[in-house]
């Protein structure tokens, strides 16, 4: 008994593992107690000091298990941002660095100090009720950055004057639109005061129209039943995961969401390796529209996908099916008290349509859905780990929420849009614009396809030129290429030569002769269309290619820059690449880069429908046939 519960223990923990709440609690108390954080000093992010790759296998096989915090923090006071690492085995400071630059490293902390100085401030709650705000969790407030355009400089540097302007708004739901809130607010985020609140609301301010429409409802359908009376077919302990022949694990991270690792596949007696970890590295939207502004904010990077408020918890049987199981998520605030997200994470089995088919025989699909669902101010997003029957894992984007947008003063278009125009943005209600933007998002897959030595093969169609033995035209060939060097593994998608990439094990056999390797097989993607010399193209590089491989390093996590406050040209992806190092038969990551350009349409307005972007990772190579022959028929749900 007591072998079985430590295999267990053994098993519900893992290196990977996101801290938790005690562990973030005691990670600050160390921190406090060596004087390392003062009252005026805010915590940016708490996180586990990642182990590298090689400590993490030799730990997992000596059943030992090394835990460390990463802090990342900014004084307001002295205007110093730092890092520091805590032993939490031993409660030592490890390490502390202070980092080149006085600004705060990311937006999301600013917008914490402007939130806490504000609401600290006895003017607020009057001004809050006199506008019959009783809960001021809905009230936004962004700081307005003198002369410079969000994510700009906050904090002069070389000095502690950081007086500033704040915007408010309310983020009513059912409202048209974020309505302003009429007050005139200066903040001295150094000093945490309030040096200005003028309220100026007038007598008759505008109110949106409920977005929801409550009196105007169509006619409820018919009830669809989703059950599962005997139970969901899968099982989670601790953070690992079983399902079907999947194992996996997962976790929560406060920058960068929802992360898997360990993916692997139980094929026969042998658990093979899929991918070390994946997760999303970045996102940043580019807006086009010069009668708008310039603005592309890096929602993961500059707010954080898990940081206070933006990791939304899902609504039972709206959102996600009725079967349903969700799990909580351990996150932080600017003070470093921990935040626990119940329903974080949910996960469900749902039903996928054809597994295959030939004649009379057939076999119904079901695949497992990993989700989670992130409001960052206006946007919403869902983002989705589905794995299915066949060993391959889709990768889901999707886009929702409210369009940013702005008053254009006209009701209607003066004439329809003909031959010839051109549009930055479209009217999508009366007097309300939506900018032309983009969306992009990197992936980092970490891939160790059975082992961490991994190449990556692109993968070319064309026509085959006819010889002197061939005249004829009609032949033609997938052409495949190692991508040997950094600099030369800059890729983007091709149609004319129905490109793809696939990453496989050179040093892995298989019964067919085969290398086992995983196809990445590109959805609907997009190009950039700010120009090269732009500032998001300048600042956020990653977005110029759909592929990127790297030569693995545990530092680098993040496709764009891993903090704001430094001088963050040109960081990430196209610096690293930069020593182009080798990646055939090495230890490698794979970054994808996802892409929506979205001209919004009337019908975005007032909740865009939800737009699903992404891509797939299926097996090539990997098995020696289809490997969900062995599913039982018939269909699996009875
Ligand atoms: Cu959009």
């Amino acid at each position: 008994v007591m072998l079985a519960g430590t295999a267990r223990a053994q098993e519900q923990r893992h290196p990977l593992d996101p801290l938790s709440a005690q562990e973030i609690e005691l990670a600050v108390t160390i921190l406090q107690q060596s004087g390392t954080i003062l009252p005026s000093t805010r915590l940016d992010l708490i996180e586990l000091h990642e182990p590298p790759k090689v400590q993490v296998k030799t730990d997992l096989a000596n059943g030992i298990m090394h835990r460390a915090a990463h802090v990342l923090m900014y004084d307001w006071s002295s205007a110093r941002a730092s890092e520091a690492v805590v032993d939490l085995g031993s409660r030592r400071l490890v390490s502390q660095v202070i980092l080149d630059s006085r600004e705060p490293p990311t937006s999301w902390l600013a917008f914490a100090r402007v939130e806490e100085i504000v609401r600290a401030d006895p003017r607020w709650r009057p001004a809050m009720e006199r506008r019959g705000i009783t809960d001021d969790e809905g009230v936004g407030m962004a700081p307005r950055s003198k002369g410079s355009s969000f994510p700009g400089r906050l904090v002069v540097a070389g000095s502690n004057a950081g007086v500033i302007g704040v915007s408010t708004w309310v983020n009513n739901p059912r409202s048209r639109e974020a309505e302003k809130l009429y007050l005139d607010i200066d903040v001295d985020l150094a000093r945490g005061t309030v040096t200005k609140f003028e309220d100026r609301l007038p007598p008759e301010v505008p109110r949106g129209a409920d977005f929801f429409r409550p009196g105007d409802r169509r006619p409820a359908l018919k009830p669809l039943s989703i059950e599962q009376p005997a139970g969901v077919s899968f099982e989670v302990r601790g953070s690992k995961l079983h399902w079907q022949n999947w194992e996996l694990r997962f976790g929560v991270h406060p920058r960068r969401g929802l992360e898997l690792y360990d993916i692997a596949y139980r094929d026969g007696d042998r658990l093979r390796t899929v991918l070390y970890r994946a997760s999303l590295s970045e996102m940043v939207a580019p807006y086009g529209d010069p009668e708008w502004r310039s603005f592309y904010p890096p929602d993961e990077g500059g707010r954080g996908l898990a940081r206070s408020g933006t990791l939304r918890p899902a609504e039972h049987g709206e959102d996600t099916p009725p079967n349903t199981v969700y799990y909580p998520a351990v996150t932080h605030d600017s003070r470093g008290n921990s935040i626990e997200i119940l329903k974080a994470v949910s996960i469900y089995e749902r039903d996928d349509g054809l597994l295959w088919r030939h004649h009379d025989e057939a076999r119904r699909a079901r695949a497992l859905v990993l989700t989670t669902f992130h409001t960052v101010d206006n946007y919403d997003y869902q983002l989705s780990w589905i794995f299915r029957m066949d060993g391959t894992i889709e990768v889901e984007a999707v886009l929702t929420g409210v369009i940013n947008s702005y008053d254009t003063g006209r009701q209607r278009d003066g004439r329809p849009v003909v031959d010839g125009s051109s549009l930055s943005h479209v009217l999508v209600a009366p007097r309300v614009a939506g900018p032309i933007h983009q969306h992009f998002f990197s992936y980092r897959l970490d891939f160790d396809v059975d082992g961490e030595r991994n190449s990556v093969v692109e993968m070319n169609t064309a026509t085959i030129p006819p010889t002197s033995k061939r005249s004829s035209d009609e032949w033609f060939a997938a052409q495949a290429t190692v991508l040997k060097r950094e600099r030369d593994a800059r890729r983007d998608i091709e149609m004319a030569f129905s490109r793809w990439w696939k990453i496989i094990n050179p040093e892995v056999v298989t019964d067919l002769g085969q290398h086992p390797g995983y196809e990445l097989r590109p959805g609907h993607n997009t190009m950039p269309h700010a120009g090269p010399r732009s500032a998001v193209r300048r600042r956020f590089g990653f977005i110029d290619h759909h592929l990127w491989v790297t030569a693995y390093s545990p530092d680098e996590l993040y496709a764009g820059v891993r903090f704001f406050g430094v001088d963050y040209v040109a960081e990430g992806l196209p610096r690293w690449v930069q020593a182009n190092r080798e990646i055939a038969n090495r230890d490698v990551v794979i970054w994808y880069t996802l892409g929506v350009t979205h001209l919004p349409r009337p019908e975005d307005w007032p909740i865009m429908p939800a737009h699903r972007a992404g891509f797939a990772l299926i097996p090539f190579g990997f098995f020696t046939q289809n490997p969900a022959m062995d599913v039982p028929r018939p269909h699996p749900w009875n």
